[in-house]
């Protein structure tokens, strides 16, 4: 699926601002308030998450729909055009209405679609409205639990007459912020257009092979052209699909990136994507880009700022990007959900390395005890009670591809984080997923899932199913407790187990919360000392094992939870607190990363 942008044959109107907004308490289907002007109200910016703009505990933690509306004009000229409407991510549920019409339901929160409104649109002011849902359950990615993971009455009979109000429980550690979190557009195409590009590349030597293949509506001639970065045709080439031969390559590097335009031109449409030549590829232990071993140095993250929420913030991700430089870091995990395409051409253009997941977070009713059905322990892939995500698990995967595919700076899938990984059923669960991407990736990048530590390794179907073995691992906070001898033995040991293997292991998981100017001479927990000798002691064992080709700290920066007897406003394990200030440990690791080479680090 390709990015909204303006181009000779394309035009952009982009639906940015201030939209008309109503909670719903449950009668918005029932009126039809998507066949008028919403009535009583209130201003919403588009995009953003609604949760932290307006106060109130009943206002952030909403549990269920919402409207959006304004009025759209598209003007004559562009009529004659084929007209599109694009929302770039609605969490987690939409359903988008022109002049009172369903035009379109979609499901998943972080991912685009998009509808043809050319016949509908009249000109005259045209009434949008998206009725927006963020209920989670156990049919949807990411899930939504029946227990609260962070735990009630610390176990003492909870006697309140008053009943518990239906609200949300993700399974998942991370606030729930939904609404039109991305920018809604609407973009021109030729009536008969570029529908999709594809481009997979092959390095031999000095020189490369772009095989490419172009999706076309309509007959015609098809010119596919790659310039370098001054504008120079290095390759050119007409068809559908072919190759464009490039001699001397400049590859894209980790980094240092380097991005030609590869310009499609088909009769009157034309498009451009910029691209990044390089190759990735898991060889025994070694993780390698551009056939040389490389060395994850990076964090887990989250699309997660004070008052957007998981609304798109270019000037944060600009920020980031450049903290990630100062510190020494390459690479960053989409943790727990894709991110915004913008993040991701970003990223193609800084050299920043990405591990792309999907939004199934969740999938593991073994967390906090696990869950139960009329007192019955049940098992994350029980066929009844347990989750019902597969099938729309496999559409994440056909959307996140059809979308990242072309990107450089990604080198791998993650299927999952944390599920349920060693339970019964899991193989089959994930056996298929896997296949699903291996088939549908015309790169063929490896694929992974990010695992648990409750998930034995002997058992874990990660094993037979990933490229490379990703481990999320707290010895020495969640167990190990305060202490890091023992927590470093537990590390030490669970190693040994993934040595056999011989796969290459990322560490995509490892930290300690860590309250900003806590300070003390004993590193005790929550302290910033304690978070200092915390990583050294992973640093250490890492070090001494070829099989770790990775560590990717838990997390860049602190973020939102929901509320819970852990987590003091927010999960407080950032290297940076939340507006980016550094704690002691962003020292520490700068030192460390800056030491680190990106290539070569382990044999
Ligand atoms: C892991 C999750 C992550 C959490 C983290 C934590 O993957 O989302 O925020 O633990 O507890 O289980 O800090």
């Amino acid at each position: 699926m390709l990015y909204s942008i303006g181009t000779p044959s394309r035009l952009v109107m982009d639906l940015s601002g201030v939209w008309n907004f109503k909670l719903d308490t449950g009668k918005g289907f029932e009126e039809e308030w998507y066949t008028r002007a919403l009535e009583d109200a209130m201003t919403m910016p588009v995009p953003a998450s609604y949760n932290d703009l307006k106060e109130g505990i009943d206002f952030r933690d909403h549990y269920g729909w919402v409207f959006y509306q304004r009025k759209i004009a598209v003007p004559a000229f562009a009529r004659t055009q084929r007209v599109m409407l694009r929302m770039d991510a609605v969490t987690h549920h939409a359903r988008v209405y022109l002049n009172g019409e369903l035009l379109c339901d979609h499901k998943g929160g972080f991912l685009p679609f998009e509808v043809e409104i050319t016949d509908k649109v009249t000109g005259n002011d045209d009434l949008l409205t998206i009725a927006v849902d963020n209920v989670i359950d156990y049919t949807t990615l990411p899930v939504g639990g029946k227990n609260n993971i962070m735990g009630g009455n610390m176990g003492m009979e909870d006697t309140a007459d008053v009943p518990v109000k239906p609200q949300n429980n993700p399974n998942f550690d991370f606030f729930n912020y939904c609404g039109i979190t991305r920018p809604v557009k609407i973009y021109t195409t030729p009536k008969e257009y570029i529908a999709d590009i594809t481009l997979v590349p092959e390095v031999n030597g000095a020189d490369a092979n772009i095989i490419y293949s172009v999706d076309t509506i309509g007959e015609g001639e098809c010119i596919v052209e790659m310039f370098d970065k001054e504008g120079n045709l290095v390759a050119k080439s007409e068809g559908t699909s072919g190759v464009l031969k490039v001699e001397n390559v400049h590859l894209w590097q980790p980094l240092n990136a380097y991005l030609y335009d590869v310009k499609v031109t088909f009769k009157d449409d034309v498009y451009t994507l910029p691209y990044g030549v390089r190759t990735v590829r898991v060889d025994g232990h070694r993780f390698l880009i551009n056939e040389k071993p490389f060395y994850f140095k990076g964090y887990g993250k989250h699309e997660d700022t004070f008052p957007n929420g998981r609304g798109i913030n270019l000037p944060m991700n600009t920020k980031d990007i450049s903290l990630m430089k100062w510190q020494g870091a390459n690479s960053f995990r989409t943790s727990h959900y894709p991110y915004s395409e913008e993040m991701m051409r970003l990223c193609d253009e800084e050299g920043i390395v990405v591990i792309d997941e999907t939004t199934a977070v969740g999938v593991n009713l073994e967390f906090g005890g696990g869950a139960n059905f009329n007192g019955q322990k049940i098992s994350t892939f029980d066929k009844e009670h347990g989750v019902q995500t597969q099938e729309h698990h496999k559409d994440v995967i056909r959307e996140l591809i059809a979308r990242d595919k072309n990107h450089a700076c990604v080198v791998m899938w993650s299927i999952a984080n944390e599920p349920d990984s060693a339970g019964e059923g899991a193989y089959d669960y994930f056996k298929p997923l896997y296949d699903l991407a291996r088939e549908l990736d015309p790169q063929k990048r490896p694929c992974t899932l990010v695992s648990v530590q409750l998930a034995p390794p002997e058992k874990d179907c990660t094993r037979e199913l990933s490229d490379v073995i990703c481990l999320n691992r707290y010895f020495g906070w969640y167990t190990q407790t305060a202490d890091l001898v023992r927590g470093e033995s537990a590390l030490r040991k669970e190693l040994e187990v993934w040595k056999e293997l011989g796969k290459p292991v990322v560490f995509t998981e490892y930290g300690a919360d860590t309250v900003m100017g806590l300070h003390d001479t004993t590193p005790v927990l929550y302290t910033e000392e304690y978070q200092v000798e915390y990583y050294e002691m992973y640093h250490r064992v890492f070090d001494e094992y070829d099989i770790v080709v990775g560590e990717q700290v838990w997390n860049f920066a602190d973020f939102a939870t929901s509320q819970g007897l852990l987590r003091v406003q927010g999960n407080k394990k950032g290297l940076f607190t939340r507006d980016r200030k550094p704690k002691l440990a962003a020292h520490y690791f700068k030192h460390r990363w800056t030491q680190i080479p990106d290539f070569d680090y382990k044999k």
